[in-house]
């Protein structure tokens, strides 16, 4: 689903409604309460792709615009789905006869689908939502972008500019240090180097949206912990958590990442994306606009290789990058967010910008502080 969905366009208008779907042939579990679990994803797919392939044969076929499974809840012989569907209408038509057409494709179409589990109609129902309900139920989901804004600029050899609506800038006297990434609606999680000078929580604020000035947003910082373990030098255990002193309202701009969680395998050779307002190139200039770079995960065993980092690739690191140089992480990235996203478009932080040796040099990829690595360090201290 392309998620530029708060916004109609001229004489169009975007409905919502909520879908409550029973669904027999499937026992719940409680991974199903946690939109970041295997099952939750697997369900999401299974539930989407069956609302695309309804709509997409039927007289809507031109107005439907995706849907997105929002919640489970267990239910007698089976689970309730709570399911967002998104349609693109003109605005002279009227909202009952859609909510009826809608309900009429659903009811003749979905029979055709049966499976092991499968959609019980009778027991489902169909409801109007209005957009601001849609928009604060999508920011309450970790990961998702909804603003695509699309622009030119670029990260060392990078990329264009785009929404995160995650990314911090940590600033200290109104200078942007480092980055951070939101995880909940009062912490953030950052680099451990970027205290180095001051720990003291009072010196610094947190910005948020794609500019540095003017900020969307700006908030006070009320505790820094930093890795008991981080010794400054050493890159190991490069990482903090920081709470603010007043929670942040999600919004479409401004939301939190998903954490993957501690036994999830990061397969290399994927794409990642890094962003932050760091260094154009190596002792470059600052970016007033938040910059992104598509990179490659890198097999720690080719990133310990002699002519790359030598051993020196810790369990706790994860490079990425490109070995014949180029694009690149870079000086004032430093705490921001590496991340990938799943098969429902869910962006999860999997890195931390923490070092390397210049930036986008042939041999020379990002290091990152490997997120699964220490997120049982991040429940500890946060809960989360
Ligand atoms: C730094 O000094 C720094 N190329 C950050 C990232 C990288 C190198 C240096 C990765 O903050």
């Amino acid at each position: 689903m392309d998620l530029g969905v708060f916004r109609g366009f001229r004489d169009q208008k975007l409905s919502f409604y909520k879908g409550n779907f029973k669904i027999t042939g499937l026992q719940y579990n409680g991974a199903l309460s946690r939109q970041t679990s295997d099952q939750f994803r697997d369900l999401g797919n299974w539930i989407e792709k069956l609302m695309y392939e309804t709509f997409h044969n039927s007289v809507l076929k031109r107005k439907y615009r995706g849907s997105r499974l929002v919640r489970v809840s267990p239910d007698t012989g089976g689970v309730m789905a709570q399911v967002m569907l998104i349609f693109l209408f003109s605005r002279t038509e009227n909202e009952i006869p859609l909510r009826m057409a809608v309900n009429r494709v659903l009811q003749q179409r979905l029979q055709m689908y049966p499976g092991s589990a499968h959609i019980d109609l009778s027991s489902s129902s169909l409801s109007d939502m209005k957009g601001e309900m849609a928009e604060r139920i999508f920011s309450d989901i970790c990961g998702l972008r909804h603003n695509r804004s699309s622009g030119t600029s670029r990260i060392t050899g990078g990329v264009s500019s785009g929404e995160w609506p995650w990314q911090a800038s940590l600033q200290r006297n109104n200078i942007h240090r480092c980055g951070a990434t939101l995880i909940s609606n009062t912490w953030l999680l950052s680099a451990a180097h970027c205290f180095r000078e001051a720990k003291n929580p009072h010196k610094w604020t947190v910005s948020f949206g794609t500019y540095l000035s003017p900020p969307l947003m700006i908030r006070l910082v009320k505790t820094i912990i930093i890795h008991e373990k981080y010794q400054y030098r050493d890159h190991e255990h490069d990482i903090a958590v920081l709470q603010l002193t007043k929670s942040v309202e999600f919004t479409s701009a401004i939301h939190r990442v998903c954490l993957p969680d501690s036994n999830e395998k990061i397969p290399y050779n994927i794409d990642a994306v890094v962003t932050g307002w760091g260094a154009l190139n190596n002792d470059g200039e600052t970016p007033n606009v938040l910059q992104e770079a598509t990179v490659k995960l890198i097999d720690s065993k080719v990133c310990n290789r002699r002519e790359v980092y030598n051993g020196a690739i810790k369990p706790g690191m994860l490079c990425a990058g490109y070995l014949e140089g180029g694009i690149d992480s870079c000086q004032g990235d430093s705490g921001g967010p590496l991340t990938t996203s799943d098969s429902r478009k869910m962006w999860y932080l999997v890195g931390i910008v923490s070092w390397g040796d210049e930036c986008g040099k042939p041999n020379k990829p990002g290091v990152y502080t490997r997120v699964t690595y220490y997120r049982d360090w991040i429940t500890k201290y946060t809960g989360l």
